[in-house]
């Protein structure tokens, strides 16, 4: 487990906290539990469930050291939730068993619910917030209600104003949470209000971070009757291995794009692995596809394959912008690159010189990074020893046909081989070449030029459905800051909260397994939010 996935928790042993400890672990993290003063100071965040009463918590805290190094985490605007008593006592002081004196951070003292008009005290059930300000954590509360168990509360004042982000009504406007930057506290307690109440421990545990998205992708290729089809390869195999070695077909790219987005689908990637294609502006029905998706298909639409200068047989020079552009006009929010980013990536380690000429500098310079994906199709090679090659290899976890230890991805491009028919030169798609280039050093070098983001396949894991290449993807997603699609070998809903536990990838993409009905986006969807991972619903 990475240090990101562990929350510090205290909890001085005062009352049952069995709940909020379940509650972080369902939400996929581990728990260090504080021993000394020190484990607060170097906590990453920390969730302090307060239990008991106001005084004997004071007591524990203050003889133990933990009172001061709390004031100091807190005072350094570190990430901090305090639940209920963990409100209360960063507070000056609280009039129960008292007056007794508090963490003193917020200005206020903490009082006793009046009982006289009528609310029984202590407050025990639901109750709605009133939100006074941006809170992040609580944004999935809305009018939901939310479990709250206390006597005593503070009030809001114009002394402690710049701290009250919400305040619920029972008899009194009390204080229902507050924050101040990275510091958080609520007199509910989310451990126990529900489903929003997991949210909201949710938000404080992913701060800020895009939700994993779900990508739907759609290979699509000219079938040998000319036909547009989405295909689906094993290994990019795309053909059946029967007698008439026809294209295998899954069915039709507008009609599946729409299903897709319809079941909930983040975005539509489509891939033109158009076997036979002069070139991508004469291939019409490629646009034709995105014209009519994006007719009612309102997420993102990425195209790629084919994205590079070209020159036509009557020798008009097409550039690969021209190209972009045709794309972008027919309703593509972002191209993606293969091949022709792998030359450039060479070339640029070579010379260390930005010529600014390659496709993927040009389109990002006029229609900025973000619509710019590189897709990487990198193959596996084992080695010994991470030395035996100069690329960045990395300790797999299953070892090589040979028991070898390690592997370097090794990154490949489409080749085109030219056919001279009757009356025409076609380019034929024939297959990978392997190039002098791994993985981890064409992330680096494209992001460097200027892509916005990685497609990252692996043509092992295409079509296997035995998970994604999680050496491969922690490898990429750790060395590069720009966001990472996770691509290659879904085949079950464990494997995207897998991947977007142990990896650092921003989405999960699937082919087969949505196009063979085995498992659709929903469940995926569902699957991930029910494992504490948020999702679009
Ligand atoms: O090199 O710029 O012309 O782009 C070609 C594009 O086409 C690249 O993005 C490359 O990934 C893709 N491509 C080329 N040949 C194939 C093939 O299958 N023969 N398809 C191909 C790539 C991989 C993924 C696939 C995932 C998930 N297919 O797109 O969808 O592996 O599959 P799964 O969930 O079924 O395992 P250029």
């Amino acid at each position: 487990t990475s240090s990101d996935s562990v929350v510090t928790l205290l909890d001085y042993g005062a009352g049952n906290v069995r709940s909020v400890r379940n509650a972080i672990r369902h939400l996929g993290f581990g728990i260090k539990d504080v021993q000394t003063p020190e484990d607060i100071l170097n906590a990453n965040r920390l969730i302090f469930p307060g239990v008991g009463a106001f005084a004997a918590a004071m007591d524990v805290l203050n003889k133990t050291g933990m009172a001061e190094a709390l004031c100091a985490y807190i005072e350094k605007d570190r990430p901090f939730l305090g639940i209920c008593l963990g409100l209360q006592l960063l507070f000056q002081s609280s009039e129960e068993n008292g007056p007794v004196n508090g963490l003193g951070l917020i200005p206020g003292v903490v009082g006793r619910f009046d009982s006289s008009n009528g609310f029984r005290v202590p407050q025990i059930g639901w109750n709605a917030l009133q939100i006074t300000k941006d809170s992040e954590i609580l944004d999935d509360v809305g009018d939901h209600h939310v479990y709250f168990v206390h006597s005593y509360r503070a009030m809001p004042s114009d002394d402690n104003k710049e701290w009250v982000s919400s305040t619920c009504n029972y008899g009194d406007n009390f204080i229902a949470s507050v924050r101040r930057g990275n510091v958080h506290a609520v007199q509910f307690h989310p451990e126990k209000s529900g489903d929003v109440g997991l949210s909201v421990l949710r938000r404080f545990l992913h701060p800020k971070t895009n939700i994993p998205k779900v990508i739907a992708c759609l290979d699509v290729r000219a079938n040998d009757k000319g036909d547009l089809v989405v295909t689906k390869g094993d290994q990019y195999d795309v053909r059946e291995h029967t007698k008439e070695n026809e294209v295998r077909n899954l069915g039709k790219p507008v009609e599946l794009a729409r299903q897709y987005y319809k079941e909930g689908a983040d975005e539509i990637s489509f891939l033109n692995i158009t076997g036979f294609r002069d070139f991508p502006l004469g291939d019409l029905p490629m646009l034709q596809v995105l014209r009519l998706t994006s007719e009612n298909v309102f997420v993102p639409l990425t195209v790629g394959g084919g994205i590079r200068d070209f020159t036509d047989a009557n020798g008009r020079h097409y550039s690969s912008l021209e190209v972009a552009s045709e794309y972008f006009r027919s309703g593509a929010d972002k191209i993606s690159i293969g091949s022709d980013a792998v030359y450039a990536a060479e070339d640029y380690l070579k010379t260390g010189v930005k010529t600014g000429k390659s496709s993927l500098e040009q389109i990002s310079r006029v229609y900025g990074n973000q619509a710019v994906v590189v897709s990487i199709d990198p193959r596996r090679v084992y080695i010994t020893h991470p030395n035996d090659v100069e690329f960045k290899a990395v300790r797999v976890t299953d070892l090589g046909p040979n028991g070898e230890e390690y592997a370097w991805y090794q990154c490949t491009v489409g080749i085109l081989c030219f056919i001279v028919t009757f009356l025409f030169v076609h380019t034929v798609n024939g297959g990978r070449e392997g190039r002098p280039i791994g993985a981890y050093e064409l992330a680096k070098a494209v992001e460097d030029l200027g892509a916005g983001e990685i497609l990252l396949n692996c043509i092992d894991c295409d079509g296997q459905g035995k998970g994604f290449d999680m050496d491969l993807i922690k490898l990429i997603s750790d060395a590069v800051s720009i966001p990472v699609i996770a691509s290659s070998g879904a085949g079950a809903v464990e494997h995207f909260s897998d991947v977007f536990r142990k990896t650092n990838a921003s989405a999960a993409l699937a082919a087969g397994i949505f196009h063979r009905k085995e498992v659709p986006i929903q469940s995926v969807k569902e699957h991930l939010y029910k494992e504490g991972i948020e999702v679009r619903i």
